[in-house]
């Protein structure tokens, strides 16, 4: 890995990339061996604030970091490159219709899907972290016929994260104790964090199902679903600033993984073009468990879906396929 990888990240003046720029720069997505140029992208505004960040990230005097591209043209920001994070979005503002905020971003991801298609490399991974991401991403992937839809994804490993510290928490385990959780769905409130196929490793060697080590099917299907649905609001609520941070880890480890592959059988959520498996409706952007080889990912299928989860997989498709619907009218409007 010697060749210089270039990286483009959108919303680069925000507060996800001020901590997802420090990782990626440090080696953390690509691996520690890596060169890196970065293209950072943001509006017109925001040039002087991302001046900024720029002057920082050459503060850190990061080894692997060749070159920084700050810019407001899609051209530059995604001319050759291999692997975007595209954070950048149209935020809910008061009073905003959910209708005018979807149209504002199906506007900017078009645009930067057709850059995408016109100057990115053909191989390159999509990772849509600006919400709404799973429509985003879809609507990105639409612009840009000449790029497989399978390079495209949207984030919900923050999601898979919450869920996963959730149960060690719960259990009084280490986070990575904790193995296959799954979100299914939207990035949203009816996302459907799941762990009847979830194990823990109770001592060394020894793993059990989540469920077991519980012991509290009420406590799994309600309280738990909840909490990690809701768990951004509640950061908001406490810090009066959404997540950012694990944000930007979680980016991190989606990219890692999609990057350099899925470890011992382990699975990771992401969203992905739904391939019509698990009875959901095929071209969905839907959150499903995955591992990945030779940047490929695959979905894991077989997991049986008993009533409960199959409920919470179906409302959660319901609500995207609406989303889906309304971003294909404004685009041909
Ligand atoms: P900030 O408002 O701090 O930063 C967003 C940046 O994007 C701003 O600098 C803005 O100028 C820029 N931007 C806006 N339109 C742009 C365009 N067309 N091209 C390039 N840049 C553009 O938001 P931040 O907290 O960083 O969050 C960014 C996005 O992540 C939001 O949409 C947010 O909702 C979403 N999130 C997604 C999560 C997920 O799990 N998928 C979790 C965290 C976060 O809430």
């Amino acid at each position: 890995a010697s060749d210089v990888v270039k990286v483009c990240v959108t919303g680069a003046a925000g507060q996800i990339a001020y901590s997802l720029l420090y990782s990626i720069a440090k080696g953390d997505v690509f691996g520690p061996d890596q060169p890196l140029c970065l293209t950072l992208l943001d509006i017109a505004p925001m040039m002087g604030v991302l001046e900024g960040v720029v002057m920082e990230l050459n503060d850190c005097a990061f080894p692997l970091l060749r070159e920084i591209i700050p810019t407001a043209d899609e051209k530059v920001a995604f001319s050759g490159v291999s692997a975007a994070f595209l954070v950048g979005a149209m935020p809910r503002r008061e009073g905003m219709e959910r209708k005018d905020l979807l149209a504002a971003n199906v506007k900017i991801f078009k645009s930067q899907g057709q850059a995408i298609d016109q100057f990115a490399n053909k191989d390159i991974k999509v990772l849509v972290v600006g919400n709404p991401a799973n429509t985003n991403a879809l609507i990105c992937s639409f612009y840009a016929p000449s790029i497989p839809r399978e390079n495209f994804s949207c984030m919900t490993r923050l999601d898979q994260n919450r869920a996963q510290a959730q149960i060690a928490a719960r259990l009084g385990v280490r986070n990575d104790a904790v193995e296959n959780v799954i979100i299914w769905g939207n990035h949203s409130s009816t996302q459907f964090p799941d762990v009847r196929h979830a194990t823990v490793e109770i001592s060394p060697g020894k793993r059990i199902p989540v469920y077991d080590a519980v012991k509290d099917d009420n406590y799994l299907k309600n309280e738990f679903v909840t909490t990690v649905q809701t768990r951004g609001a509640a950061v908001i609520k406490a810090r009066k600033l959404s997540s950012a941070m694990s944000a930007a880890k979680a980016a991190c480890d989606h990219m890692r993984d999609w990057w350099i592959g899925t470890q011992d059988n382990k699975w990771v959520s992401m969203g992905v073009v739904s391939p019509g498996v698990y009875g959901i409706e095929k071209g969905l952007m839907y959150s499903f468990p995955v591992r990945i080889q030779n940047k490929t990912w695959t979905i894991v299928e077989g997991l049986e879906i008993n009533e409960f989860a199959r409920k919470k997989m179906d409302a959660t498709a319901v609500e995207l396929k609406e989303e889906k619907d309304q971003a294909m009218d404004i685009c041909k409007a």
